[in-house]
């Protein structure tokens, strides 16, 4: 009997790597991707990093890949937003290595500010997608995906979805993994990977090559497939939404994409063939429907079921049942997967560091541009201590724009506040920002020694590596000195003790000179878990 592990879509991606020969795994965490990286980490021979954000993370993985290594990157959906730069002028260049950029989508918005849909990114950067529908897929797919990669020269994104990452489900491990490929290290070839306009001219005509070949062969990759049951009604779909057709609509006919950029035209006009009526079944934008529309085919998809949110195999019935033959009697007593839970909304954890901060904040009624991070919940009473709140790093921007825009009449009451994992990712830019162009706001930076929001990744300001091992870390007061600060507006307190923490703010207030304030209290759950791990080992 095959050897069969239960394993989370998260953990599969982490093995489907390692069975290809990925030697090097670099990411940013985000849900629902942060596991990938972590369950990588577990495997011998495998070099992996927390990177200070998404495009850094992207960067030192493309100097692994086209020095030769197979490499993993992960990170959530806005998380690619942060790396489209490099991305884009990649999908140019070309890798060496197989490169597989693990995209995390998060439609419903589970932990995440926005649902975008991340299949935008690989047409518009003109690199394979694909996207896996369940565990076993989700190993399989992403070891493919290096192979894909290094045959046609070109990064490749595996979409995975939250139900997908964290579900879990029954997989086969290889039981011959592609361990010691020799990896030859980097070769100058300055047309290649030196993007001036002239190199780029040339490499893209190459992409455009590139694509073309790609549109043809996917027509029979073994990963598009025809499931061909009754001809009256199919559907087209690819991802989690697959799953949810084929539990609503068992005998109905299947086109499954397991590639969903680019798509294949000879395939799809196989299936219209074939079938009747085809329907097109995706969670979030009708990326699948008005590029197959576009082809000149009849169809319709988000005409019965919404753009946002998530579906599922009730929605998904409801939405075709009366065009699929089936009674609703008969689906009446068939699914019931959604169950009405009572709300439970979010709140600081007792004892958390940060609430000392955003009660004096609202004590005194101070104007807070905010940020992402478990201190986000400071917008919710009784704290109610957060106006505005967009992207990682966004914080800092916004409160010189206000001061910026309201010029003389500046309040000066208003404060940024940021963790200090999202200040490592993209808050230092900001500071750097302040500083240069003379502006005078407070920032707060709400230090937790971790980032709480996403499991406790360690980061340089933690002192810690990805695999537990001790790091540097970075000196606040030496960071804002370097970025100009006078050192009298930097200050670094006790998150426990409120009085001092109350006079720091409104003496730095007061100063209308730039600063920084470090507020310091070790997360209450790590903290928690440091004294078990102490008691345990006495
Ligand atoms: C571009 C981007 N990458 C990743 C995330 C996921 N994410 C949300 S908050 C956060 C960091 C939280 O850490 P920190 O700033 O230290 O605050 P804490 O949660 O510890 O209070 C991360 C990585 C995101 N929202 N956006």
């Amino acid at each position: 009997m095959e050897n069969r592990e239960l394993l989370f879509g998260n953990h599969a991606i982490a093995l489907g790597a390692y069975e290809a020969g990925v030697t090097v795994g670099t990411g940013y965490p985000g849900t629902p991707s942060s596991e990938i990286l972590e369950f990588l980490t577990k495997y011998p021979g495998v070099y992996t990093e927390w990177s200070v954000n998404e495009k850094v993370a992207f960067e030192v993985g493309y100097g692994a890949a086209i020095s030769g290594a197979r490499v993993l990157i992960t990170m959530k959906h806005v998380g690619l937003n942060v790396a489209a730069d490099p991305l884009f002028t990649s999908s140019y260049t070309g890798i060496k290595g197989g490169l597989v950029i693990v995209n995390a989508d998060d439609p419903n918005m589970h932990s995440s500010q926005n649902e975008q849909d991340n299949r935008h990114y690989a047409y518009a950067a003109k690199v394979p997608m694909l996207e896996p529908s369940d565990c076993q897929e989700a190993k399989d797919f992403t070891a493919y995906g290096f192979t894909l990669s290094e045959t046609y020269d070109t990064p490749v994104i595996l979409r995975t979805v939250t139900r997908l990452s964290h579900s879990l489900g029954v997989v086969i491990p290889n039981e011959n993994p592609l361990r010691n490929r020799k990896i030859e290290g980097f070769t100058r070839d300055v047309s290649k990977y030196v993007m001036i306009p002239g190199h780029a001219r040339k490499r893209h005509i190459i992409v455009e090559e590139r694509m073309r070949k790609l549109e043809e062969d996917v027509n029979t990759s073994p990963l598009n497939r025809m499931e061909i049951n009754d001809t009256d009604i199919g559907f087209i779909s690819a991802g989690i939404a697959y799953t949810y057709v084929k539990e609503a609509f068992p005998t109905a006919s299947v086109l499954k994409l397991g590639i969903v950029h680019p798509l294949p035209e000879k395939l799809i006009a196989d299936f219209f063939k074939q079938v009747k009526e085809v329907y097109i079944v995706e969670e979030l934008d009708p990326f699948l429907e008005l590029q197959i529309k576009a082809m000149g085919f009849k169809t319709e998809g988000k005409k019965y079921y919404p753009l946002t949110g998530e579906l599922s195999p009730d929605l998904v019935q409801r939405a075709f049942i009366d065009k699929s033959g089936i009674t609703q009697k008969e689906a009446k007593t068939g699914l019931k997967t959604e169950i009405s839970l009572p709300p439970r909304p979010p709140s600081l954890c007792p004892g958390c560091p940060h609430r000392q901060v955003f009660k004096i904040l609202n004590k005194h009624n101070i104007t807070v541009t905010g940020d992402i991070g478990c201190y986000t919940l400071g917008v919710l009473p009784p704290f109610s201590s957060m106006h505005t709140c967009v992207e990682m790093g966004g914080s800092i921007g916004h409160i010189q724009g206000i001061e910026i825009a309201e010029g003389e009449n500046y309040k000066s009451n208003a404060v940024a506040v940021i963790g200090d994992s999202t200040f490592i990712h993209s808050g230092v830019a900001g500071l750097l920002n302040a500083a240069y162009n003379k502006r005078h706001s407070l920032i707060i930076v709400l230090d937790n020694s971790t980032t709480a929001m996403t499991g406790m990744q360690p980061n340089p300001l933690s002192g810690q590596r990805i695999n537990g091992e001790e790091a540097l870390q970075v000196d606040y007061r030496l960071l804002a000195q370097a970025c100009g600060l006078e050192d009298d507006n930097i200050r670094i307190v006790d998150a426990y003790k409120p009085g001092a923490l109350e006079d720091t703010i409104l003496s730095l207030l007061k100063t209308k000179k730039l600063s920084l304030l470090v507020v310091q209290g070790l997360c209450i759950i790590l903290k928690k878990r440091k004294t078990r791990t102490e008691k345990k080992n006495g």
